[in-house]
């Protein structure tokens, strides 16, 4: 269950954490008009460090043009001190950041333009997405029998509230079938991603991820994961997968905030390579955690160090 921190920013000001509450009839909840990030804030020897943060506001402020929501008063570099300042009041060292922007109470009907955008900043103590012993030993998924959002129908590339019935579909479907996470095709078949992770295919050595514009969400994730391989000199390319490519893998992993990066031991019962994390899987985790974790030098400049608060 979801443990309470003191403070949520609502529109510029901190609030308490009970108070954050919205009326039934805002627009967001016949709607589903929001868009949100997933940032997650890591414990290191110099204090608590926030992976991407720059990114994550910029894809904040992207998906809201997209759906003509970018009308709150707040800056790029407003929510990124805000965000700063967030984890810093609610003295916690390591966390899950989660910024929404949404349309609030006032109109009623599907046009929403006259309602207010209202920002939301919360954050909370956030373990392994998909389990601890995960990591290691890898998960099993099944390819869903959802598609991902089709293109011109739900935009993939905006992190909206809406997109995510269509994750809930494929995760509830995988996990009643005794799964841990779903895959989704896109609408012409092709691997898209799981229900809230980019996906990774390694044959031969050599990483595949299906490229933007097969309904998959630009992770920051997938970016870090596409930059650290190749300095470590592995191959990687962005290229469309046909399902079952999956199959006959040697490594598969996701992506994601939440996931991190999580091998996949094996898809629709089929056992993946030798059935647990390959190396080359391993050897980005290791390069992965050891950026965050602060025991590997920040390289790429990826870490935003949270203020410790003199009060
Ligand atoms: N695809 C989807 C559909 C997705 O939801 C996420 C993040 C990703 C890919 C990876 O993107 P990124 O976090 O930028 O690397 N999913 C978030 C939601 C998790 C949740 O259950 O809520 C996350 O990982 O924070």
């Amino acid at each position: 269950m979801l443990k309470a921190t003191e403070k949520i920013w609502r529109n510029g000001e901190f609030i308490a954490w009970d108070d954050a509450k919205i009326h039934v009839l805002s627009h967001v909840v016949s709607y589903g008009s929001s868009v949100f990030e997933g940032i997650r804030c890591y414990e290191t020897a110099s204090g608590p460090a926030i992976f991407r943060l720059p990114e994550h506001v910029r894809r904040l402020v992207d998906s809201a043009k997209i759906y003509r929501m970018d009308t709150f008063q707040f800056t790029q570099a407003e929510l990124e001190t805000a965000i700063l300042e967030l984890v810093a009041v609610n003295n916690l060292r390591s966390c899950y950041i989660r910024p929404i922007a949404l349309r609030g109470y006032g109109a009623m009907g599907v046009n929403g333009m006259k309602n207010p955008v209202d920002v939301y900043l919360a954050c909370w103590e956030w373990g392994k997405y998909l389990g601890e012993e995960a990591m290691a030993e890898g998960v099993d998924v099944c390819v869903s029998s959802w598609s991902r959002i089709a293109p011109n129908t739900l935009p993939a590339l905006s992190k909206a509230g809406a997109n995510y019935m269509n994750s809930q579909l494929i995760n509830m479907e995988a996990v009643a079938n005794g799964y841990a996470e779903g895959i989704a095709l896109d609408k012409s078949g092709y691997v898209s991603e799981g229900a809230g992770e980019n996906i990774f295919v390694v044959r031969d050595g050599k990483i595949v991820t299906p490229p933007l514009g097969t309904s998959v969400l630009p992770g920051i994730t997938r970016d870090a994961v596409l930059t650290l391989a190749k300095d470590l000199g592995i191959e990687i390319v962005e290229q469309t997968i046909p399902r079952e490519l999956l199959y006959i893998a040697d490594e598969v992993f996701f992506s994601g905030t939440a996931a991190e990066i999580s091998p996949i031991r094996s898809i629709d019962r089929i056992t993946i390579g030798r059935g647990r994390r390959g190396p080359i899987t391993e050897v980005l985790q290791k390069e992965f955690f050891g950026i965050v974790n602060g025991t590997i030098a920040d390289r790429h400049g990826w870490l935003s160090m949270v203020p410790v608060h003199a009060a």
